[in-house]
C-alpha cells in the first residue's frame, strides 16, 4: 500500500531479508514483563507491535521469563543494582545475559526508552546479540512547545491545524493523541506545552483544565507530562481581581489556588511556560515588577508540587536606534542568582529570532546561577515553511557546539544547557513543534526529520547530524544503502544551500516581514520602526552588514574576550557570520579571493543552482522510496527550486541598487 507518511519513523515494515529476520527472531521468541505500571505495559505493547511488523510474527508477552531463554525481558531494577548504577532516572541499559536480552533502568520510563532503542536496532538493521547499550539523557526536561491556539490555528504552523480538538475534548479522544505520544516517547521527549506562548487565558479555566487533563491521561502511559503556557494577567481576566501584580498577596493566593486546582485534575502536571513583556504580551513589568518577581511568584505557587516554571527570555524593544541583539541579555543578566530554584529561563538559540544562522545567544555562559533552557524551532518559520527542505540538525549542532569560553576553552553551549558547566540543578531543551493535522504530521515529509533530530539531540547532544539522519532515513524512507547515502547527503547540505540562496554570509532578517516567507529586504511597509528599511542588513553605498563591534552597536562586547576575538574583525570572522558583526565594503576582498559583492551574489546564484542538484539527487532515489512520499517531496522541491530563484533575483537586484556593481560574469546569463 502507498505510504502517506502517517507512521513517521515508527514504520515497523517487514524486514525483507529472511535470514536477518530469522536471526532477530531467535533472540526475540518472547517478551517477559511484569507489567505493573501503565508505562511498562506501553513498552511491552510497542515492542510486540514492532516485532510483529518487522519479523512478521506474533511474539507472546509473559509476566516473567521463568527458565526460558531467547527472549526479551523488560524490567525496572532498583537503584543499587550494578546494571543501573551509572544511569540517571531515565537512562536505560540493554544487555545480553543468559541468552536473553534485558532492557532495564531505574524507572518504567527508562525501560520504555530502552525498548524504543532496541526497536531502533532492528529498524536500522543493527545486531541485537551480545549487546551492551547504555544511555542516559543529558537534559531533564525535553519538551515540545506547541504554538497552538484555542480556535485550532497554529501560530507559525505550516502542517494544517492543531492536533488538539478543544471543542471535542474531554469527551472525544482523537486516536492521533496516542500516536503523537508514541512518536515523542520513541525519541525521549517527556513533556509537551500544548498551548501557544501567546496564551489564551482560557487555559486557566476549569472548563479547559478538564480538556487538558484528558490529553494528559492519554500521554501519561508514554512518560509525557503536560505543561501550559500562561497568560500573565489571568488573575484579572479569569479571576476577577483588580490586578495581576505578582507581589500582591491576593494575586499570589489566586495562583496558589489555581495551581492546587490544576493538580487536582492533572496530578503530574509539568508546569508553566511564560512569555511576558514580549511582543505585546502583558507581564510583571506592567506593574513595575521584574521578570524575576513574576517567575518567582509562579514558582512559589508550584512549590508543593513537582512542576517548574519556564520563563522565556525572548524580549526586545522596537527601537530603531538600538540593537535588538542585546535586549534579552541586558534585561536578564542583572537577575542572575535571583530566580527561585524551580525556574528555568528559556532562551532561543540565537539573539534575534530563529534566523537561518545565528551566533549563539550571548546569555549562554553569562548566567551561571540561572538554569538556562535551550529553545530551538522545529517549525520552519524562517526556513521556508513546509515547502523548502532544510534538515535542522546541523543548525542545532552548530549552536550546541559553539564555545562560550565562559570557563575557558571547551565551555560549549551544550555544556551550559546540560548543566555540566555551571552545575545547574535542573536542565532542559524545548523545540517549537512543527506538527499539525496534515496526514504526515509535518507537511513536508522531510520535516519529520527535524522533530526526530530534536528529540534525539535533547536526549544526547553528542550525537552527530549524520548519525541522526542515517537513523531517520532508514526508519522512515528506505533501507537501501545507496539511497540512504544519497538522501542523507542531501539532508546534510540542505541548510547551507538554503542559507546561500536566502541569507548568505550572515545577512539576516530580510524575509517577508509579516508572513516571514520569501524575500523582502526592503521592508518599507513594516509596522515596526526597528524593522523598516535597512535596519537589519544596513546596506548602503559603502557596503552591507550590521556593525556590532565597538564602532557600531558593540553587541560583541556581551561575549567573552575569546569569542570577541573570533568574530571581532572582518579578517578573522568566519564568512557564515560575517554580516552579523560587520559592515563590510562591497569591494572588500574576502578569503575566497572574491570581493564581498562577488561572493554575496555568487552564493545567491550557486545556492539557487544547488536546488537543481537536490532535485537530481532526489530523482535518483525514486526506486527505493514509496511513490507517494517520493512524489510529495519531488513536488515540494519543484516549489523550492522556483522560490530559490525568486529569493536570488529579488535580493541580488535589490542590493545591486546599493552596490552599483555588475553581476559576476559566470551568472550573467538570464535564467
Ligand atoms: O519568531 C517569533 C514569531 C512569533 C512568536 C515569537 C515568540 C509566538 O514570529 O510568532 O510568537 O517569535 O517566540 O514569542
Amino acid at each position: 500500500h502507498a505510504d502517506d507518511g502517517y507512521r513517521l519513523w515508527l514504520k515497523y515494515d517487514l524486514i525483507k531479508d529472511a535470514a536477518r529476520r530469522d536471526g532477530y527472531a531467535r533472540s526475540a521468541q518472547f517478551i517477559a514483563v511484569n507489567a505493573s505500571s501503565p508505562i511498562l505495559q506501553t513498552a511491552a505493547s510497542e515492542l510486540q507491535t514492532g516485532l510483529q511488523g518487522l519479523l512478521g510474527k506474533s511474539i507472546p508477552v509473559n509476566p516473567n521469563a521463568g527458565s526460558r531463554t531467547g527472549g526479551i525481558i523488560l524490567s525496572v531494577s532498583p537503584a543499587p543494582n550494578a546494571d543501573v548504577q551509572t544511569l540517571n532516572n531515565e537512562g536505560y541499559r540493554i544487555v545480553s545475559r543468559q541468552n536473553n536480552i534485558i532492557v532495564t533502568g531505574k524507572t518504567a520510563a527508562a525501560v520504555l526508552y530502552g525498548t524504543f532503542a532496541l526497536l531502533r536496532q532492528l529498524q536500522t538493521l543493527q545486531p541485537i546479540t551480545n549487546l551492551t547499550l547504555t544511555s542516559s539523557p543529558k537534559v531533564q526536561y525535553r519538551l515540545l512547545n506547541h504554538w497552538d491556539n484555542v480556535n485550532g490555528t497554529i501560530e507559525r504552523g505550516y502542517a494544517g491545524s492543531s492536533l488538539w480538538k478543544w471543542y471535542e475534548l474531554p469527551e472525544r479522544l482523537d486516536p492521533r493523541y496516542r500516536d503523537y505520544a508514541r512518536a515523542n516517547a520513541s525519541i525521549g521527549i517527556n513533556g509537551t506545552v500544548v498551548n501557544n506562548v501567546n496564551a489564551s487565558p482560557r487555559f486557566m479555566t476549569g472548563e479547559y483544565l478538564k480538556k487538558v487533563a484528558a490529553l494528559a491521561n492519554v500521554f501519561r502511559p508514554y512518560g509525557i507530562k503536560v505543561y501550559l503556557s500562561v497568560y500573565f494577567p489571568a488573575p484579572r481576566t479569569v479571576g476577577g481581581l483588580k490586578t495581576a501584580d505578582p507581589l500582591d498577596p491576593q494575586v499570589r493566593k489566586w495562583w496558589a489556588d489555581k495551581v492546587k486546582e490544576i493538580y487536582s485534575v492533572i496530578p503530574d502536571f509539568g508546569g508553566f511556560l511564560v512569555k511576558a513583556n514580549s511582543e505585546g504580551e502583558p507581564g510583571p513589568q506592567d506593574y513595575g515588577r521584574s521578570h524575576a518577581d513574576g517567575a518567582n511568584m509562579l514558582a512559589e505557587a508550584l512549590a508543593p508540587y513537582d512542576g517548574v516554571v519556564m520563563w522565556r527570555a525572548f524580549v526586545y524593544k522596537a527601537d530603531p536606534k538600538g540593537d535588538r541583539f542585546k535586549a534579552a541579555y541586558e534585561e536578564f543578566k542583572p537577575y542572575d542568582g535571583q530566580f527561585n530554584k524551580k525556574v528555568l529561563v528559556q532562551v532561543k538559540n540565537g539573539p534575534i529570532d530563529f534566523q537561518v544562522r545565528e551566533p549563539f545567544h550571548p546569555m549562554f555562559g553569562a548566567m551561571p546561577q540561572t538554569p538556562l533552557m535551550m529553545e530551538f524551532q522545529l517549525t520552519q518559520e524562517y526556513l521556508g515553511f513546509a515547502t523548502h527542505m532544510v534538515y535542522e540538525a546541523p543548525l542545532f549542532k552548530e549552536t550546541l557546539e559553539s564555545d562560550t569560553y565562559a570557563k575557558g576553552k571547551g565551555s560549549t553551549v551544550a555544556k551550559v544547557v546540560d548543566g555540566s558547566l555551571h552545575g545547574y540543578p535542573i536542565t532542559g531543551m524545548a523545540g517549537v513543534a512543527n506538527t499539525g493535522s496534515d496526514r504526515n504530521w509535518t507537511g513536508h515529509t522531510m520535516g519529520q526529520a527535524n522533530w526526530y533530530a530534536f528529540g534525539r539531540l535533547a536526549w544526547d547532544h553528542s550525537l552527530t547530524s549524520e548519525a541522526i539522519a542515517d537513523e531517520w532515513v532508514k526508519m522512515t524512507l528506505t533501507r537501501d544503502p545507496q539511497a540512504v547515502k544519497t538522501i542523507t547527503g542531501l539532508m546534510l547540505r540542505s541548510r547551507e544551500i538554503y542559507a546561500n540562496y536566502t541569507n548568505p554570509l550572515g545577512v539576516h532578517h530580510i524575509m517577508g516581514y509579516g508572513i516571514h516567507y520569501g524575500p523582502e529586504p526592503w521592508l518599507d511597509k513594516a509596522p515596526r520602526p526597528d524593522w523598516r528599511h535597512t535596519y537589519y542588513h544596513r546596506a548602503d553605498s559603502v557596503g552591507i552588514g550590521f556593525d556590532r563591534t565597538a564602532t557600531g552597536s558593540n553587541a560583541l562586547s556581551l561575549y567573552t574576550p575569546e569569542v570577541q576575538k573570533q568574530w571581532g574583525t572582518m579578517e578573522a570572522c568566519p564568512l557564515p557570520y560575517l554580516l552579523w558583526f560587520h559592515h563590510v565594503p562591497w569591494t572588500k576582498r574576502l578569503s575566497t579571493g572574491r570581493t564581498l559583492w562577488d561572493e554575496f551574489t555568487t552564493r545567491y546564484y550557486t545556492g539557487a543552482d544547488s536546488v537543481r542538484w537536490m532535485q537530481q539527487q532526489w530523482a535518483q532515489v525514486k526506486p527505493a522510496v514509496d511513490p507517494e512520499i517520493f512524489n510529495d517531496v519531488a513536488g515540494r522541491l519543484a516549489v523550492q527550486q522556483k522560490e530559490a530563484i525568486w529569493w536570488r533575483d529579488a535580493c541580488v537586484l535589490y542590493f545591486q541598487q546599493f552596490a552599483r556593481r555588475p553581476i559576476p560574469a559566470p551568472f550573467k546569463k538570464p535564467e
